[in-house]
């Protein structure tokens, strides 16, 4: 079933999301308080959706939103039927809470088996999973969708790097989900236990996802682990993993829209944004019982892929995610996202798998100094003479970005290390 909805022409999947979103539609009105209330002061009737440009009626929610009706507000169905919560990862403030009926979480697991079995993961496979369980959705979510597919799920959590290099060989793990971050943590460890990250393991795929990284990162990983590398996008909101999925051409996700309807919109204005055009990513759930959200800002920047991939799936491809909306900061009026750097700094081979970048604020004036890990092939001990490198880093960053860093070039191994999500830059400017 799910191959022919992969390639569903676009008239049936039309027809599809506009029923779906009937029924979602329906489902708010009759279940969750916060509809019934913006239902009444928007003058909104569900009978009044019956196209899918009609839900541009409605007002896009917002974090902000899922935090005020925090716990149960966004819950559109009663307590019986809710089996799992998860929270959304968040450093500050309440987590948002995220319900799942048992039908949720089936529907969740089938869009990760549909995601995994496009990049060729089958029976047979040996899938470690090394994302957080727990309230996060990367680690259960991602599980319940590898095993309906089929596959030997090792369960292994983040963290203890030796215990995972240890489960990859004992088991022969063939493929991997990480954060981008940890993969490159993860062969720091395998080489310095004296393993070669290529000869040593099976591995044949790696999952990349729940962080914004460069395709300059993925490319790193690929080399290292002498594999193929595969981005995936979700949030918690949108019942995690498995929203928008590279398949083999590796040009872009395609963000499953049997079950998300998405719109790309300027997020300053709200107004909509055209294919091609790259703004804030909406989504609206279709397919979803316990806590659909219609219109949702993701704060993800993306654009829509105008051409049709490929590979012949019909639904639409998303890029790789420039950042958060609220990732960028301004430095002397220059908006940046971290992920530019990033590109700049893991597209050259003299620099490490780590960096940070620090905003300071001397004397009212702001700067950005960026701290970067050599690799280790060309680490000797000491640091000078790679000078050269430190000024062709500065100027890369300055004609690419229009900002002068400054860069602090420091051994291998010296940042601290995450086996999740990373925190790239420390804003010391409003201290
Ligand atoms: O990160 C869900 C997930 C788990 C996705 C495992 C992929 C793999 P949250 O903790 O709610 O959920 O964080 C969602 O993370 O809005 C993006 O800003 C970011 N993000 C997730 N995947 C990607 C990606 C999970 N592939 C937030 N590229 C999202 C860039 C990503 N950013």
């Amino acid at each position: 079933m799910d191959e022919i909805i992969e390639f569903i022409p676009l008239d049936k999947l039309k027809e599809l999301q506009v029923s779906r979103l009937k029924g979602v539609i329906e489902r708010v009105y009759q279940g969750s308080d916060f509809y019934q209330k913006l239902f009444q002061e928007n003058n909104l009737h569900p009978s009044q959706i019956t196209s899918l440009e009609d839900i541009l009626r409605f007002p896009l929610v917002t974090r902000a939103d899922l935090r005020a009706n925090f716990p149960y507000g966004f819950l559109s169905v009663s307590l019986e039927e809710v089996v799992r919560l998860h929270t959304s990862t968040g450093t500050t403030g309440k987590p948002k809470a995220i319900f799942f009926t048992q039908n949720d979480i089936e529907a969740s697991a089938k869009l990760i088996a549909r995601s995994m079995k496009l990049t060729g993961a089958r029976p047979g496979d040996v899938f470690q999973n090394m994302m957080s369980y727990g309230l996060f959705t990367g680690g259960l979510i991602f599980h319940y969708g590898a095993e309906k597919l089929g596959l030997l799920v090792i369960p292994a959590g983040t963290g203890n790097t030796e215990r995972q290099i240890g489960l990859m060989r004992d088991f022969q793990t063939t493929i991997v989900h990480l954060t981008p971050t940890y993969a490159l943590y993860l062969a720091d460890v395998i080489e310095d236990l004296g393993l070669n990250p290529r000869d040593d393991l099976h591995l044949r795929l790696a999952y990349l996802g729940a962080e914004p990284h460069s395709e300059e990162t993925r490319a790193r990983v690929e080399e290292i682990f002498g594999i193929k590398a595969y981005n995936s996008y979700g949030l918690s909101e949108m019942n995690g993993p498995g929203v928008a999925f590279e398949c083999p051409y590796q040009q872009g996700m395609h963000l499953w829209e049997d079950s998300f309807l998405m719109e790309i919109i300027d997020p300053d204005t709200g107004e909509p944004r055209r294919e091609g055009e790259e703004g804030e990513l909406i989504l609206t759930s279709l397919n979803r019982e316990a806590m659909p959200i219609i219109r949702y800002r993701t704060g993800d920047l993306t654009y829509i892929y105008p051409e049709s991939c490929p590979c012949g799936r019909t639904h639409r491809r998303i890029a790789r995610i420039r950042g958060r909306v609220d990732d960028m900061f301004i430095l002397k009026g220059v908006n940046v996202f971290p992920s530019e750097v990033e590109r700049i700094l893991m597209g050259m081979p003299e620099v490490g798998r780590n960096y940070q970048i620090v905003l300071e604020r001397e004397k009212s004036k702001d700067k950005m100094r960026v701290r970067v890990e050599v690799e280790k092939r060309f680490f000797d001990g000491s640091l000078p003479h790679l000078r050269g490198l430190e000024q062709r880093i500065k100027s890369k960053i300055k004609s690419e970005i229009l900002i002068t860093p400054e860069i602090e070039l420091i051994e291998p191994g010296s940042l601290p290390r995450t086996s999740g999500k990373s925190r790239r830059v420390i804003d010391q400017r409003r201290i």
